[in-house]
């Protein structure tokens, strides 16, 4: 069954947050901060088989997944170095729309080249859900799926342009979601096209 309207409380579609002057400083300060931190290729836990999406990570806390599982972890994975800190436009970002008393403790950054996916999965590695998850697109345009709080139920496909911003909240925080496809060329913002996806959260109860 395919929504076309409707979304589960707590979810905050706002397109065009950033203007594009906005997201080519957004994406100066995250390609110094991806130097100190260089993406990486997580794998799954067990099977050791590859993401086709490249991560890292800022703030206190990242998320990696190797074949230990998946957790939050202060340093690098292959650099042992501290993760860089969240600059201050998504902190700023993160108090204007987040709706949450407690600063956020990790940004993850995904890169999608133009053949890249995640598939469905819930967010379910923090120690909290009470804090939303604030998530900010750069770069060519992806397809999201956003389902229920149950694997296999109805859902719903929404484009997700460079500037974008979603906040899943409330209901939607432990709703399953995925990118299903990246529309490449669809934005000049990366200069080797793909997509940049970062997402501020809380790991912490507070
Ligand atoms: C809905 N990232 O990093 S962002 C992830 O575009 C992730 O890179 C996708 O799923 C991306 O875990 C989607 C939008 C998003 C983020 C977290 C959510 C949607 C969510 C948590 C709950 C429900
Ligand atoms: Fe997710």
């Amino acid at each position: 069954m395919q929504l076309s309207d409707g979304f589960p409380k707590g979810f905050k579609y706002l397109p065009g947050y950033f203007s594009s002057e906005e997201q080519k400083e957004l994406i100066d300060t995250l390609r110094h901060l991806i130097k100190e931190a260089p993406l990486f290729t997580p794998v799954m836990p067990r099977t050791a088989k590859p993401f086709s999406v490249r991560m890292s990570n800022l703030g206190a806390l990242g998320w990696v997944s190797d074949k230990g599982g998946y957790r939050y972890q202060p340093l690098h994975p292959e650099s042992g170095q501290a993760w860089p800190d969240i600059p201050e436009v998504l902190l700023r970002l993160w108090n204007k729309v987040g709706d949450c008393s407690a600063a956020p403790e990790a940004c993850l950054v995904n890169y999608y080249a133009e053949t890249a996916k995640m598939g469905m999965h819930q967010d379910r590695d923090e120690k909290t859900f009470e804090a939303p998850v604030v998530s900010v697109s750069l770069g060519d345009t992806a397809m999201f799926r956003l389902g229920g709080v149950k694997r296999g139920g109805p859902t719903q496909s929404l484009k997700l342009n460079s500037g974008d911003v979603v906040v899943l909240g409330g209901e939607s925080r432990l709703c399953y979601h995925g990118i299903d496809r990246i529309l490449g060329g669809s934005s000049s913002l990366l200069k080797d096209g793909g997509r940049l996806n970062l997402t501020l959260r809380r790991i912490s109860p507070f």
